[in-house]
This record gives C-alpha cells, structure tokens and sequence, in this order.
C-alpha cells in the first residue's frame, strides 16, 4: 500500500485552513494543523475536524521559530499549505510590524524549517491579488505588482524572496497560488461580505437597525472559498512548481454586494447620494446602510479582475460556485444562525 502523504496547514483556524483540511482528509492525506492559540479557542468547524480524527493539530505560531522547528521535526510533511497570515488589510495599517513578521519572516521560518527536514517537500504559499493593488485589470500571471499596503507589500516580499527565489536558487518546489478575494459562511466577521451578510440578515430579524461601511465603490473579483482549496492540492500534484491566478473573472462593487445579499433576503434597497454622504434605504424610506470615513483605508486598492486561465489551461480548474449562488448561501447561514440563537 502506498505510504500516507502528510499535511501540515499553517493557519489552519481560517476559513481557508477548514475547507483545505476536509479536503486532504477526503484525498487520503493525515492531516496537521498549526493551531494559533486565542482566548476564544478553536472555532467549531475545526474542534469537530479534531474530534472525528480527520485533523490533528499542533499549538504553534509562524511567529514563533522554535515552535515552527518542533511541529516540522514531529509532523516531517510531504506537503505544507502555508496559510498563516495577518490577513486583514486596513489592520495591516495600524499593525504593520506584526504583518510584516506574520506574512514575511513566517514564510522565511516556515520554508527554511520544512526544507531542512525534508529537501524533496513541495510548498504551497497563500499570495494575493493584493500584491498587483495598483495596476489595472484584468490581472494575471504577467501584470506587474505594484502594493499599497502594508499587508499586499510584505505578501509580495514573501512571494518573491521564499517562493520564486528560493525555486530558482535552491531547486525548492514552492509554488504561490495567486488568490483573489474568496469567501464563504466561515469569513470572519470584519471583512466586508461576511459583514453584509451578517448585519443585513441581523437588520431583517430586527436585531440590528443599521450596516455603516467604508467605499461602497471598490471592485472585487469574489468566489468561494470550497472551490479555491481545490486548486491549492492541485497546484502541488504538478510536475514543477508554478504560480497560479485564481479568480472568477467578474468584478462587482461593494454597493452590489449589499444589493445581492440583500435581494437574497428579500429586502430592497434605494440608494442616495456620493461618497460620505450615500445612505441605503429599506422600502419603507428608513436608512439601513450608511458611509463612516473609519472603514476608509489611507491607501485603497479601486479594482480587481482575475484573468485565471493559466489555471483552467494547465490544471484544469475553474469555479464551480456563481456570485449570486455564493452571495445566497452566505446570508442563509447568517440568517438561519441568527433566527436559531433567538428562537
Ligand atoms: O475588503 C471595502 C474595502 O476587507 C474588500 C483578504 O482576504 O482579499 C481580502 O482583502 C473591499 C475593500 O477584503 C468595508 O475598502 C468597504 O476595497 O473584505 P475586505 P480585501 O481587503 O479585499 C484579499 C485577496 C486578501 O488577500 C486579503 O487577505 O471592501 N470595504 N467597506 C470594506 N472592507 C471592510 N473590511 N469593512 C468595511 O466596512
């Protein structure tokens, strides 16, 4: 029988780490994790993981070298999917020194540490889109970069000095897919279409009277996060590593992600005004969505677009979730949670 391949997700507490480590279980694979402890605990989608004996996981942090060594020495992985990240990009503004130590001397860490136990491993780095930031769309493997944030500019360090650096200096198969936006029921509650979902279904239960956000105007290619795990496997069962855009190809404004979400729950809304000024109004003329300056980020990134086809050609992949069924299927778990926890 062939050997077990084995795992080792860091970051694995996201959402992307959920849907990534059912997956490999699923493959075949054992399963690791490296746990980032917080007071509140592991969320649930990952203690039953534990609990049905898909997933082990190790305490850790990238942050932490020691740690990185041991979970190396003990898990020996054939594969790491390296997810660990300060993911958030206004955060990244107020916590530079923590992004930059969390998404670039991690993955330095991270690769060094995995190299040193296993030469042949193969290294799978979460990049982003936000590293093209301010070229325009659409974006694929040849648009130059060009960060504005803290967040897409220590991601693109990473990218650059671990993954295709260390490709070409050391013969390491490391490999970054390139991911645009990608969401699910599982995205935490502060980035902008887990917070629409959740306020807007809050507001229909009347548990909340109004949704306050930043620019309504931004344009983000959004898919689901259970379709881009999928490529991140595939992009490591290559013959050699390359790096992958991931993406719809369709771009949307944050204003329509409140209009989908919205018409998914069978609300409407009526829009007046510009920029701080816009409100959202409900059908009965009361104002839902306001602007507040505070969700502004100094440096904002107007327009992404993915171009995958790289990915479709040599890997045969392409999203099977639409917008609207994505959109759908975020608010309905919001609602049905919140109508549960009140009921
Ligand atoms: O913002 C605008 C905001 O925080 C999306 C991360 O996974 O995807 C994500 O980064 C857009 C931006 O995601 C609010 O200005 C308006 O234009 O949901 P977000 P992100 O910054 O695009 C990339 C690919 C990653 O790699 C990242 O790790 O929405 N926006 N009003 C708002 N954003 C937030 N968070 N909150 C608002 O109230």
């Amino acid at each position: 029988m062939a050997k077990k391949k084995r795992a080792l997700i860091t970051g694995i507490s996201g959402q992307d780490g959920s849907y990534l480590a059912e997956l490999l279980f699923d493959k075949g694979y054992d399963v690791y994790g490296l746990l980032r402890r917080t007071s509140a605990g592991p969320p649930p989608y990952i203690e039953d993981l534990h609990l049905a004996k898909k997933l082990s996981y190790v305490y850790g942090n990238v942050r932490d070298l020691s740690t990185v060594r041991m979970v190396m020495e003990e898990v020996r992985p054939d594969e790491v999917y390296n997810l660990a990240a300060q993911s958030h990009v206004w955060v990244s503004f107020k916590v530079p020194d923590e992004t930059w130590d969390t998404n670039y001397y991690g993955v330095g860490r991270v690769v060094n540490e995995a190299m040193r136990v296993n030469k042949d491993v193969r290294i799978y780095q979460a990049s982003t889109s936000e590293m093209f930031g301010a070229t325009l769309p659409p974006q694929n493997e040849r648009s130059p970069f060009a960060p504005v944030s803290p967040y897409a500019e220590s991601k693109l360090k990473a990218h650059e000095e671990f993954i295709v650096g260390y490709r070409e200096k050391y013969g390491l198969f490391a490999a970054s897919g390139i991911l645009f936006n990608h969401e699910s029921p599982r995205r935490g509650k502060h980035f902008v279409t887990r917070k629409i979902t959740h306020s807007l279904a809050k507001i229909k239960l009347g548990l909340q009277e109004k949704l306050l956000l930043g620019n309504l105007e931004a344009k983000r290619d959004w898919g689901y996060a259970g379709d881009y795990v999928e490529v991140m496997r595939l992009i490591l069962q290559q013959q050699k590593p390359h790096d992958y855009v991931i993406a719809t190809g369709e771009t949307r404004t944050v204003r329509d992600f409140v209009d989908a979400a919205a018409t998914a729950l069978d609300m409407h809304i009526t829009w007046k005004g510009k920029g701080k000024s816009e409100v959202g109004r409900d059908t009965g003329g009361k104002v839902i969505i306001a602007v507040d300056p505070e969700f502004y980020r100094p440096h904002e990134v107007h327009q992404l677009l993915g171009d995958a086809r790289k990915a479709r050609r040599e890997l045969g992949w392409k999203p099977k979730v639409s917008f609207d069924q994505l959109v759908e299927m975020m608010v309905k778990s919001d609602y049905d949670a919140l109508k549960h926890q009140t009921s």
